[in-house]
């Protein structure tokens, strides 16, 4: 098993990559000793390279909410099952899936087309297609295991069905046993974001606070993110869109203090949800994770039960490095749920099912582009629709 993983790590070892940027660190910018979390935690510091800002989008705030776009892009849909909903967010998710689609899903249509059997050769190949889709070694091992299981037990014979028998295992994995996310089981209920930077942590905040106002639920952000001046007013831009209230405190002041001064406003004000949007890279010599764990530790001080649920953001388009993130934080500080974004415009998008398979963590949101409704609730069926 792995047999092209092997010979792709043989190959790597004879060939030294022409490119060398990937060795570049983080901590490169400044002395040995000036070391950041990352890098204590032994994980290497090159998997935590800030996500590039996306150009498309604005970094202080929101793009605006028309719908044009939306018209445009539905009517280049290629959709060409008639099973499936052509209407809403599952169209725009399958339409912005495209990337993860052609890399993942069309190579296999295109391994079975005209094969007869499922052979040593084709099992091979598929490997090759789950491993170059970000599904990781774990979990492509996992997969074909089952896959050899069924051709071996006669269960399975016809290339054809190679794909639905993948779908129905992926359907699977992506479906994580986790309780129902209910936001009123405590008043306020408080959400810390959390997440290396770049992710999209803010605008998650944001588009999250959206969600609960249509709900009927009062959100109120928080700006723990006291790094930068410009994080503050990132944040303030979305609640003043959202219609939101928002406790900040001037840059460089301490986050776990406006964690706790937000917990009282919240309980005066009679807020529902708390949203604490937290950074993700702090001052050289502060470090990240023993911040992150002080805020945690206030929330609980203050709040027993507090926060209810800590949210890692993960960027899809980072593949393998958003998977060795969410090991860390893990076991860092621990993670009630996991929100996936930018699985537009990424191949990538199969690391999803490497990070569930691996962690056992629910999904609880993805995001597909960078407007206020293009996040959504996590449905393992309706993404795997979506993909396949
Ligand atoms: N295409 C796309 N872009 C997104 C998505 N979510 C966020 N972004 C963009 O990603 C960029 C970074 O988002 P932020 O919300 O500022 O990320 P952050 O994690 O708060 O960043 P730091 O505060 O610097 O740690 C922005 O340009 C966002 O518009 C998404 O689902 N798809
Ligand atoms: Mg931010």
């Amino acid at each position: 098993m792995i047999r092209w993983f092997k010979r792709k790590k043989k190959e790597d070892r004879e060939a030294p990559p022409e490119d060398t940027r990937e060795k570049q660190t983080v901590e490169e910018e400044g002395p040995p000793e000036e070391q950041t979390p990352f890098e204590q935690t032994r994980v290497p510091a090159a998997e935590f390279e800030p996500a590039p800002r996306d150009e498309a989008g604005p970094e202080m705030g929101p793009p605006d909410w028309n719908d044009e776009e939306d018209i445009l892009e539905e009517a280049e849909d290629e959709t060409q099952d008639k099973d499936l909903p052509k209407t809403g967010f599952f169209r725009r998710l399958r339409q912005r899936m495209k990337g993860t689609r052609e890399k993942f899903v069309h190579r296999i249509d295109r391994l079975v087309l005209g094969k007869r059997v499922i052979d040593e050769d084709l099992l091979d190949e598929l490997e090759e297609i789950l491993i170059t889709s970000d599904l990781g070694v774990k979990t492509t091992g996992m997969l074909l295991r089952k896959v050899a299981d069924k051709v071996k037990r006669k269960e399975l014979s016809d290339p054809a069905k190679l794909r639905e028998q993948i779908r129905d295992e992926i359907r699977a994995v992506l479906n994580v046993e986790a309780p129902p996310l209910d936001y009123r089981t405590a008043k306020p209920f408080v959400v810390m974001i959390v997440g290396v930077n770049g992710t999209g942590k803010t605008t998650t905040t944001g588009k999250l606070a959206n969600q609960f106002k249509r709900q009927g639920l009062k959100p109120m952000l928080v700006a723990c993110d006291t790094f930068r001046a410009a994080a503050v007013e990132q944040l303030s831009i979305w609640a003043e869109r959202v219609g939101a209230p928002v406790i900040k405190q001037k840059s460089g002041s301490d986050p776990s203090a406006v964690a706790f001064d937000a917990l009282d406003a919240a309980v005066s004000r009679e807020i529902d949800v708390v949203l604490m949007d937290t950074a993700g890279r702090m001052h050289t010599k502060v470090n990240l994770m023993e911040e992150l764990k002080k805020i945690h530790r206030t929330v609980t001080k203050k709040m027993p039960g507090a926060p209810h649920e800590v949210f890692l953001v993960l960027d899809a388009s980072t593949g393998q490095n958003a998977l060795s993130q969410a090991k860390l934080f893990k076991d860092e500080i621990g993670l009630t749920g996991l929100i996936l974004t930018k699985l537009d415009g990424t191949a990538k998008g199969g690391i999803i099912a490497a990070i569930c398979d691996e962690l056992q963590i629910p999904v609880r949101y993805i995001g597909i582009g960078e407007r206020v409704d293009d996040l959504r609730p996590f449905d393992p069926d309706e993404f795997t629709n979506a993909l396949f």
